[in-house]
């Protein structure tokens, strides 16, 4: 007997059936002479009943523990006060392993449940978290291939920053030291010679010291180059690259959406195009709403959510002062103490999920530029030779899928966007 999914039963499908079942088990209870045992598989949750007449099922079901794996069969009938409207009657159970007591229950603080992540993976807020995310990384392939894009992937163990030194992890190498990559952007830059239209969705690695709700010191990184785009080109790509993810999303994991108690009215209304504000603007803004701050600082986490707060739809920030920004950006050459970047700030507190802009392609400008960050010339080399043969304008960005799952999802923190997340703190399981 071919075995059949909760979803499929509770779809319907199987009315007076006998079907077979193979899942784990979910909640297990008894009153009077049956005893229930709910099903979990990757679908869902189904109800089965154990009627006491059943002599050996009825004597299983009400002594298999939590967590257990099982094969049922049985007989779909409806029943309305069964989760999903049907319920299995058991005909036969055969218990593949006999869990041990199961160590997480419904009482156990957040750090306890991190520390059991593995575990933790099963219940229904991290199975419905994971298949957004994978319908996320789904959708995110998918634009790119379909708008020309080729994808390309960069090395992981890398000779200098690209974001600064601060967040560097060495690690040994050899007789040498070596980085984990910060953003796969230098490598993408040489790719758009022969390709043009280049990403890449990799891991990137930040020794982040601060405790916030949205640094990992492993992100999964969505990167992307172009060559002959300016920062409103790369900023068009993007907002439709993010409007497609979310409704990707909408269309195929609103269940989910709705078990996490997300508000899809927020989300509908992430239609392109979104908001550019200039950083100045973006200053002003804090400013009103009580946050002390001057032009020229980089806007903290706290202000950030404050501010995205009051946002309907993800806002692009663009021309931030050079010295907020790492050196490849390029001036504005209108005003060259600003830059042509953007930040992509999504909505309800959840704050920056892109960052990107125009890269200096001039051989010239690129060296003062390096000099004036009081960086060594030499760390750079390879970039700075892409800018002798051919050199091009060009731009790209990088969107941090885990921070995109996290405001998708509603999350209150981005440990819950990833199945396995890697703080300052917290390296294990
Ligand atoms: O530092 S970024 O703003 N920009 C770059 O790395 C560029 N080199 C990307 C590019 O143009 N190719 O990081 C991009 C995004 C940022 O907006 C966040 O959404 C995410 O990467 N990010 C992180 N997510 C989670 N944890 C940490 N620590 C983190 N750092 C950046």
């Amino acid at each position: 007997m071919r075995s059949v999914k909760v979803e499929d039963v509770l779809r319907g499908g199987y009315e007076g059936e006998r079907v077979l079942l193979r899942g784990w088990v979910y909640r297990r209870r008894k009153t009077g002479g049956v005893a229930f045992v709910v099903l979990r598989d990757s679908s869902g949750i189904l109800q089965c009943v154990a009627e006491r007449e059943r002599g050996e099922v009825y004597d299983i079901a009400k002594k298999v523990r939590i967590e257990s794996s099982v094969e049922v069969c049985g007989t779909v009938r409806r029943e309305d006060k069964a989760p999903g409207g049907y319920e299995v009657l058991l005909d036969d159970i055969r218990v593949v392993h006999m869990a041990e007591a199961f160590p997480i229950n419904r009482y156990k603080s957040e750090e306890y449940l991190l520390d059991n992540r593995h575990l933790w993976l099963r219940s229904r807020e991290m199975t419905a978290v994971m298949k957004i995310r994978s319908t996320v990384f789904g959708a995110i392939h998918e634009f790119f291939r379909e708008n020309g894009y080729y994808e390309v992937q960069a090395p992981m163990f890398v000779g200098s920053a690209v974001e600064g030194g601060s967040t560097l992890f060495e690690v040994p190498y050899f007789d040498k030291k070596a980085y984990l990559t910060q953003s796969a952007q230098f490598y993408l830059e040489a790719f758009i010679y022969s390709l043009e239209k280049v990403y890449t969705v990799a891991p990137s690695f930040r020794a982040e010291k601060s405790r916030t709700r949205r640094h990992l010191t492993e992100f999964w990184h969505a990167e992307a180059e172009v060559a002959w785009y300016g920062n409103e080109d790369m900023m068009k790509d993007e907002e439709l690259l993010m409007e497609h993810i979310v409704r990707r999303v909408l269309a195929e994991r609103k269940s989910e959406l709705e078990y996490l108690g997300r508000d899809l009215d927020r989300l509908r209304a992430v239609e392109a195009p979104f908001e550019r504000m200039r950083y100045e603007r973006l200053i002003e803004m804090a400013r009103d709403i009580g946050v002390e701050i001057s032009y020229g600082d980089d806007l903290g986490a706290d202000e950030e959510r404050a501010i995205t707060k009051e946002f309907e739809k993800p806002v692009f920030v663009t021309h931030y002062p050079s010295e907020t920004k790492p050196f490849y950006h390029r001036p504005d050459p209108e005003n060259p103490s600003v830059v042509l970047c953007h930040d992509l700030l999504a909505p309800e507190g959840y704050g920056e999920i892109i960052g990107g802009g125009e890269r200096i392609w001039k051989l010239d400008v690129l060296l003062q530029r390096i000099r004036s960050y009081g960086l060594n010339p030499d760390d750079y080399s390879m970039y700075i030779d892409l800018r002798r043969y051919g050199s091009v304008p060009h731009a790209g960005f990088g969107l941090g899928v885990d921070r995109a799952v996290m405001w998708i999802a509603g999350l209150d923190h981005i440990n819950k966007a990833i199945a396995f997340p890697r703080t300052i703190r917290r390296l294990r399981p």
